[in-house]
């Protein structure tokens, strides 16, 4: 399903490589993840991005390094693409030293201050207030960074959306606010239970400029990514990604999705946005780098997924170093 025809000029064609070696990566490194529950490796939940590639890598490569992201549960691809080392995943996800956050944080808490990765969450929305508040004290401190907010589309019916595009459009904040709409909230379609007309017209009716495109074509969500940070960064204040897209995977790991007809997850396939980038590089004749990337990506994920797995757990005398302090646990209330 592609929306635009592209002129493919040799910058296209760069980019478009660009997109297609990382798109591979955050595919084999979830390929990897889901691999790693049949081992039991990771403990609690994963939620894979399998399908959702584009929306990752077409806004962030549009970031700068210091550039602040704040992602959802679903953040691998987004964690990756900001610059984050797929080894230190692995091993966060694995809870093992050396993980982004010392293993302690897991999947839905990866955070990387190194290359602006501010945190995933694992509380549907509570990203998008904090992200009025990072951005509130960027422009604060004179800063030319832009946040840039992913949410999917069953946070926008959570309070924190609404006081965090309000927050950001009166203040006049650097903000990009992303909502990766793959249609569902876990089992539920998220359209029977939105009232209006959806997230960009809900962002519209407080003032903030929203775009909205096929989120499983990489060149229109880095085209639109492009023309709202360019907007964001000459000091207009926020504005709003309506990304449309569809995960390929069940909610988590764990989830067979038997809520959705198997005929309409054949059918999305067929939109995958993998597949669309490699059949854009096939016709310009690159077919060769497919299978370099493929192969790059593969060896990258694997290793990693060796090497964290051979990597020991954080020791016992660290286990209460850099989490937050609650007190005494033996406290009457308990
Ligand atoms: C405040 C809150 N309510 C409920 C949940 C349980 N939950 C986890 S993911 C999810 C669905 C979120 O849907 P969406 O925002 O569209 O993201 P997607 O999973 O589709 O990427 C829900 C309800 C949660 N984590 N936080
Ligand atoms: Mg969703």
């Amino acid at each position: 399903m592609l929306t635009a025809p592209h002129a493919q000029t040799n910058l296209d064609l760069q980019r478009l490589s660009e997109h297609h070696r990382m798109m591979v990566r955050i595919r084999a490194f979830e390929e990897a993840a889901l691999e790693s529950l049949n081992e039991k490796l990771v403990l609690g939940a994963i939620h894979p991005s399998i399908g959702q590639e584009a929306i990752a890598s077409g806004v962030c490569l549009n970031l700068e390094q210091d550039d602040v992201l704040l992602s959802t549960h679903r953040g691998h691809g987004h964690t990756l693409a900001k610059g984050a080392d797929s080894l230190a995943m692995m091993r966060e996800l694995f809870g093992r030293d050396g993980g982004n956050c010392g293993g302690k944080g897991g999947s839905m808490h990866i955070a990387d201050f190194g290359v602006g990765m501010l945190g995933a969450n694992g509380v549907v929305a509570a990203n998008i207030a904090i992200a009025a508040g990072a951005a509130h004290a960027i422009k604060l401190k004179g800063e030319r960074k832009v946040v840039c907010c992913i949410f999917g589309d069953g946070a926008i019916n959570r309070g924190p959306f609404l006081e965090g595009l309000n927050w950001a459009k009166v203040f006049n904040l650097p903000v990009l606010f992303v909502c990766e709409d793959n249609g569902f909230a876990a089992t539920t379609r998220t359209r029977t239970m939105t009232a209006g007309d959806g997230p960009s017209a809900r962002a519209r009716s407080m003032g903030i400029p929203a775009i909205e495109v096929d989120g499983n074509d990489v060149l229109a969500v880095d085209a639109a990514t492009q023309e709202l940070v360019a907007a964001i960064r000459a000091g207009g204040g926020p504005r709003f990604l309506h990304a449309h897209t569809y995960r390929l995977t069940g909610h988590t790991g764990a989830d067979p999705a038997l809520y959705r007809p198997k005929e309409e997850v054949e059918q999305r396939w067929l939109d995958d946005p993998i597949a669309q980038v490699e059949a854009m590089l096939r016709d310009a004749g690159r077919e060769a780098e497919i299978g370099d990337a493929r192969k790059a990506a593969q060896d990258e994920m694997q290793e990693a997924y060796r090497h964290a797995k051979e990597t020991p757990f954080p020791a016992v005398e660290h286990a209460l170093s850099d989490v937050q302090d609650i007190g005494d646990p033996r406290v009457e209330a308990f």
